[in-house]
Parts: C-alpha cells; sequence; structure tokens
C-alpha cells in the first residue's frame, strides 16, 4: 500500500491503483458534493500535475498492467455500448432494401407526390425544372432515399424494426436536404415505439445536406420501431431526400472515464518508456 496526502487527508491506495483513480475520485467527489466548485481550471490543472508526475514514479510495469486492465474492464462491459450503426441500409448503398414505407416505390420517373426512389440523383427522377441535380451524402456518387412528399399526413415514409438493449440511451439520426427550389419544405417528425422524439423541417436551400438526431432511452424495451413521418402535406414543393440514417447506442460516460483513464495510462507508460 502506499498513500497519497492530497488537500490536508491521506488516502491508502493498493499497489497498481495509480494516481489516476486518485485523480478520478476528487473530480467525482466534488461533483457529487452539491457544492460550487470555484475556479476549477486551476485545479484540475493542479490535480493534473500532481496525478502525471505521481504517475511518472510508479513502477513501468503496474503502470503498463494497471492501463490495460482498465481498457480491458471497459471492453468487457456488456450491453451495446460499443456497437455502431444498428440500421441495415442507413446510406442506401443498397438500393430499396433494409426498411418500409406507405410511399409507393417509383424507380421510373416521378410526377406525383406520395412516390419515393432510391437514387443517386433526384434529377435523375424527376425530371421538373425546379429540381436541383446533386449527390447523395455518404460519397457524392452513392444512393440516396428521394421523396416526393405525400398529401395525406403522418404517412409513414421510412421505418425500420431494430433489436435493442434495456435501459440504454440511443441517437437516431441522419441528413436530410431539399432537392426542388418550390416551397414549402417538407418537415420531418421523428419517432420511436410511437413517442415523437423531434420534428425537423427541411433546409430551405436546395441541394444542401443538413443533420438531425433525437436521443432516446429504451427503457423496458426490447425494440424499437424507428418511423420517420412527413408533416408537410403540399403537394407543389415539399420534395426532399435523406441518406446516411444511423441508430446507435450511446456509451455511458462511465465507460469513457475508464476508456480515458487506461488511455492516458498507456500514453504515460510509452512516454515513460521513451525517456529511460
Ligand atoms: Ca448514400
Ligand atoms: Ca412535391
Amino acid at each position: 500500500m502506499r498513500s497519497v496526502i492530497s488537500q490536508g487527508r491521506a488516502v491508502a491506495y493498493p499497489l497498481g491503483m495509480h494516481s489516476w483513480m486518485r485523480l478520478l475520485e476528487l473530480r467525482l467527489s466534488r461533483v457529487f458534493s452539491g457544492g460550487t466548485v470555484p475556479s476549477l481550471y486551476p485545479s484540475v490543472q493542479g490535480d493534473v500535475a500532481r496525478s502525471f508526475k505521481g504517475g511518472m514514479n510508479m513502477n513501468p510495469i503496474v503502470l503498463f498492467l494497471s492501463s490495460l486492465f482498465a481498457i480491458a474492464i471497459t471492453l468487457a462491459i456488456p450491453g451495446p455500448a460499443h456497437c455502431g450503426n444498428l440500421l441495415i441500409n442507413g446510406n442506401f448503398e443498397q438500393g430499396n432494401t433494409g426498411f418500409s414505407s406507405d410511399y409507393s416505390f417509383t424507380p421510373g420517373a416521378n410526377q406525383v407526390a406520395g412516390e419515393y426512389t432510391v437514387t443517386t440523383d433526384p434529377a435523375l427522377w424527376n425530371r421538373d425544372q425546379a429540381t436541383l441535380s446533386y449527390g447523395d451524402h455518404t460519397t457524392g456518387s452513392g444512393r440516396m432515399f428521394a421523396i416526393n412528399g405525400a398529401t395525406s399526413p403522418n404517412l409513414t415514409l421510412w421505418s425500420e424494426l431494430v433489436g435493442v438493449a434495456p435501459n440504454s440511451n440511443y441517437e437516431f439520426g441522419g441528413w436530410l436536404s431539399t432537392w426542388s427550389w418550390v416551397t414549402p419544405v417538407a418537415d420531418l417528425s421523428i419517432s420511436i415505439n410511437g413517442e415523437v422524439l423531434g420534428s425537423f423541417p427541411a433546409p430551405s436551400a436546395t441541394g444542401e445536406w443538413n443533420t438531425f438526431s433525437v436521443m432516446w432511452n429504451s427503457g423496458s424495451s426490447n425494440s424499437a420501431l424507428l418511423r420517420i413521418t412527413d408533416s408537410q402535406t403540399a403537394a407543389g414543393g415539399n420534395d426532399f431526400a435523406i441518406d446516411d440514417l444511423h441508430f446507435a447506442a450511446v456509451p455511458e460516460p462511465s465507460t469513457f472515464v475508464l476508456f480515458g483513464i487506461g488511455g492516458i495510462g498507456l500514453a504515460a507508460y510509452v512516454w515513460r518508456r521513451r525517456r529511460s
């Protein structure tokens, strides 16, 4: 055992529990103390300097092993914390697959509201003079989901059912553009399991890709029915495209902390090795 003296009290740590743990404890104790933390930045600087010095004075093998341990614990955390995009075809590069829609799939020329296609360029699908020619969001030459907004409200234009872990946080988002200079623009509504989580108007400028996203906690759910609707019902205008949809778990803050501790420890180990 060795002790670290800080702020007038001594704290004993087992060998191998290096000073980064002390820094974490200081930060968390202040966060949860409920009091204000005046002049936080100079305080953090001081703590980091002391902790870094403590880490440097450790046996490098112990520092290396404890860093690996922190990273291993992080990677071993069960659940969805390390999953990427859970959608099958969020970038639409596979074409008209992986999702459901109440709209009519119309791979030929579009002329009326309520139709969609998956295309590399809206101008290849809708030949109106008001339609802009431009590329998808993924690469500029890939595919996008192009929609001529329906006149019936709240039809599902895109949906997918995804399995989730209960009591976990997820982010659902994507990119949205307008392909006709005729107004009004579309107004997307995002819902999961019937709960509306956000509304996003399409860009007023044609051919620009704007991002949108919502956060969601799964609660007791084992699945998420992701749904995008358009609350704009105008036939003229209301022409838009979406691309690069993503639905992914949001890692817990504790995951970031553990991973950060491991990463910093490994960096300190490498630094120490180069100096010796
Ligand atoms: Ca794409
Ligand atoms: Ca239209």
